[in-house]
């Protein structure tokens, strides 16, 4: 039995560090796109001796990092990374030399990487130089960190994420609410992980301005990208300067609608777009009803605040009235606060 017990606790130990290496890799949320989020622990003797995390597309990855920590003493250890360790030369050289030429005795991979320029060839060089490779461990938890990175390889196209808030009878609201921007928020969460949002309403037509998305509340966080359609003058997008408030960049889009704005994204490597319906504007209906009729609609977050009113005609919620039927929600999962009910999920159409 004693040898049942050492046999668990190794595998626990791969969690534990996996786990870690995962919270290493959110240090660049909103940092690394189109990257992923990547973390990375080398561990020698149940000591932890180097750690790394990528922090920006066009710097050098997780990998890198942690075994300049670890120096000589990544030789025989052990490496966590939450994803494949890369196998070519990007914008950075192969992670799988860099820990070949460390020695490391044994690597523990989260997920395999759906870049098909990666996909599984890391793994295989690593084996192919003799050293032990675990792959999947933590495999949800890794595959969470980046899910818009792995749709937009898998896809081609952006995470696309609907956000609205409804007062508690049911009807669109027009404002995001008392408290959602502050630090910690689910709103402050959402800039933090989106990499544009796109807002679309005659409220901001007069003041086009970068006021219309809060400034997230996170310390240090990078901010997303304001894109704001108007039918009257096409699609714009605006930037925020890191000096608020000024320098406000403008693009004009020949069409309005999402392929238009997606491709737009992705011409400029954004990979998660929020789709942040406020108030009853028919280029909300419009981008709705396209989003689900070519279900482009990955994914909604819902608020639900202490309201009793809200937007009744021309409502743009109608349209996911068509989304009755054959549409399976995925993943449902609700968070509550003092201000409001979050409840958010993934559409499988
Ligand atoms: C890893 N560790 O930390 C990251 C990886 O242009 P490059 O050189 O940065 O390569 C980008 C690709 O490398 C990216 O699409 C993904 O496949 C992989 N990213 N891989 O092992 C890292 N950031
Ligand atoms: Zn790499």
């Amino acid at each position: 039995s004693y040898v049942v017990c050492a046999q668990k606790k190794n595998n626990d130990d791969d969690g534990f560090y996996m786990r870690k290496s995962v919270e290493l890799a959110r240090k660049g949320l909103g940092y690394t796109s189109p990257n992923p989020l990547v973390g990375c622990v080398i561990v020698k003797d149940a000591q932890v001796v180097g750690q790394g995390f990528h922090p920006k597309a066009g710097q050098p990855h997780a990998e890198v990092f942690a075994l300049r920590d670890a120096g000589d003493l990544a030789e025989n250890a052990t490496a966590y990374v939450t994803l494949e360790p890369c196998n070519h030369f990007g914008r950075t050289p192969p992670c799988t030399e860099a820990l070949i030429k460390a020695r490391v005795k044994k690597v523990v991979v989260g997920m395999v990487d759906p870049n098909p320029i990666v996909a599984s060839k890391g793994v295989d060089r690593l084996r192919n130089a003799g050293i032990e490779v675990v792959v999947g461990i933590e495999e949800e938890l890794c595959k969470s960190l980046n899910e818009a990175y792995i749709h937009h390889m898998l896809v081609g196209k952006p995470l696309l994420t609907l956000r609205y808030s409804l007062s508690v009878n049911g009807n669109l609201l027009d404002s995001l609410g008392n408290g959602v921007t502050e630090s910690g928020g689910y709103y402050s969460r959402l800039l933090q992980e989106y990499d544009a949002i796109i807002l679309c309403s005659s409220l901001f037509r007069e003041s086009l301005s970068v006021d219309s998305v809060p400034l997230s509340q996170e310390p240090g966080a990078n901010q997303p990208i304001r894109i704001i359609v108007h039918k009257d003058s096409d699609c714009r997008e605006t930037t925020a300067s890191e000096e608020a408030q000024q320098g406000i960049e403008t693009v004009s889009l020949d069409e309005i609608n999402l392929d238009a704005i997606l491709d737009y994204c992705n011409r400029q490597g954004l990979c998660s777009v929020l789709l942040d319906m406020r108030g009853n504007c028919s280029e909300y209906e419009e981008l709705v009803k396209e989003g689900i009729e070519k279900k482009y609609i990955n994914k909604f977050v819902t608020e639900i605040l202490p309201v009793w009113n809200g937007c009744t005609q021309n409502d743009p919620l109608l349209q996911l009235k068509n989304l009755d039927q054959g549409v399976k929600v995925e993943n449902l999962r609700s968070m509550a606060s003092a201000q409001s009910v979050v409840v958010e999920g993934y559409l499988n159409f």
